[in-house]
């Protein structure tokens, strides 16, 4: 009797060559999914009225991009509006990554909500027709999804109820994911909200990471066709300590290394309100702790990509160059770090060292 099946040896094959591609040496992702509505806040900041013009305006510079960022980026990440959006001559954008050896993506979760009766806990939402919606953008070229939960450090929290949910809803979006041959990134989230120290944070990520993998295991997940994409390990934005990045890789390869199968190809930060270069330095100083960590560790970094490049176009068209520049520095000091040879303070972008936090739960 069989009780269950693994995707066809096509699928694997298709899905473990995808994810490979994702995490090749040197190469990591841009995450640029942000709704309208998130863009709306981000577009404040450097007071650009947002509408869908501007936002296709600032998503087609990113995309536009010399074809030499593809020597650093594998991936990009869009958002639905975005993947049907076109450059100024009628060129959808999927259609512009793929031309450059760029792989698209797309966010396919619909937000954080409250779990009733938690500690104003979160879940997130979207797996009703999340078959057909992979179907559809497989077809219109997306090889790869995002989907991303949210985790909360206080003195009581993360429950158990918060734990065993979110690490389920990643689960059935998975296997979702694998049915309709798109690599799924796993996102748990553990958020920098709070004044927990860094072992705190050491093992909160553990205990969310090992339920992730237990119920990606119970859903038949096949993990060399996924990739993960967590926090790093810091401790809380409001607490006084100041960890070194060698600090900060070792608790992240600590906790990594306790929970995460060397099966997973690939293990890709997000930057979770980090400066840029704080960013870069914290995950070159990750690939160089000396440990074995059998898993490509890389970036996909949404605020800690683009915050340069964004500032320093402005919105106005005679800034492009410069800003697709700022984007280019940011793609080749995140490779370096991916590889562990970043010199801390050797690429600067007009972001500085600014922390990219904008609001209280990041929701
Ligand atoms: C909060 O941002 C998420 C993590 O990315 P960074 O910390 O590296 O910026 C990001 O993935 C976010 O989930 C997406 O950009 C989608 O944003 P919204 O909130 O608009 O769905």
């Amino acid at each position: 009797t069989t009780y269950f099946y693994y995707p066809t040896k096509e699928v694997q094959d298709e899905l473990s060559c995808t994810a490979k591609a994702l995490v090749a040496p040197g190469k990591g992702v841009i995450t640029a999914d942000e709704s309208a509505s998130t863009m709306g806040k981000r577009f404040q900041l450097i007071g650009v009225e947002n509408t869908e013009e501007n936002r296709r305006l600032y998503r087609q510079l990113l995309f536009t991009t010399d074809p030499k960022i593809s020597e650093n980026v594998s991936g990009v990440i869009m958002f639905h509006e975005t993947l049907y959006q076109k450059t100024d001559g009628g060129v959808p954008f999927a259609e512009v990554l793929r031309k450059k050896g760029i792989i698209p993506g797309i966010k396919v979760d619909k937000n954080s909500v409250p779990l009733f009766c938690s500690m104003d806990e979160y879940t997130t939402q979207g797996l009703d027709d999340l078959h057909l919606r992979c179907a559809q953008y497989k077809k219109d070229g997306c090889d790869f999804a995002k989907w991303r939960c949210v985790i909360k450090i206080d003195k009581n929290t993360p429950s158990y109820q918060a734990l065993m949910e979110n690490a389920n809803v990643l689960a059935r979006y998975a296997a979702i994911c694998q049915s309709q041959r798109m690599v799924p990134i796993i996102e748990p989230e553990v958020l920098v909200n709070g004044d927990h120290d860094l072992d705190r944070c050491q093992k909160v990520t553990e205990a969310l990471l090992a339920a992730v993998f237990k119920s990606l295991n119970d859903h038949h997940i096949y993990l060399e066709g996924i990739l993960l994409r967590p926090n790093m390990v810091t401790a809380g934005q409001n607490s006084n300590k100041n960890n070194t990045p060698a600090e900060i890789g070792m608790a992240t390869i600590l906790a990594l290394r306790r929970t995460v199968p060397p099966a997973v190809p690939g293990i890709m930060f997000l930057s979770g309100g980090m400066s840029e270069e704080e960013a870069t330095v914290n995950l070159n100083a990750t690939n160089n702790v000396p440990l074995c960590k059998p898993w490509a560790l890389t970036f996909s970094f949404g605020r800690a990509m683009q915050a340069s490049a964004m500032r320093s176009w402005g919105g106005k068209k005679d800034n492009v160059l410069t800003a697709q520049s700022e984007l280019i520095k940011r793609a080749k000091a995140n490779s370096l770090a991916s590889i562990g040879k970043y010199v801390p303070g050797s690429v600067e972008g007009s972001a500085g060292a600014e922390k990219l936090i904008v609001d209280a739960y990041e929701m």
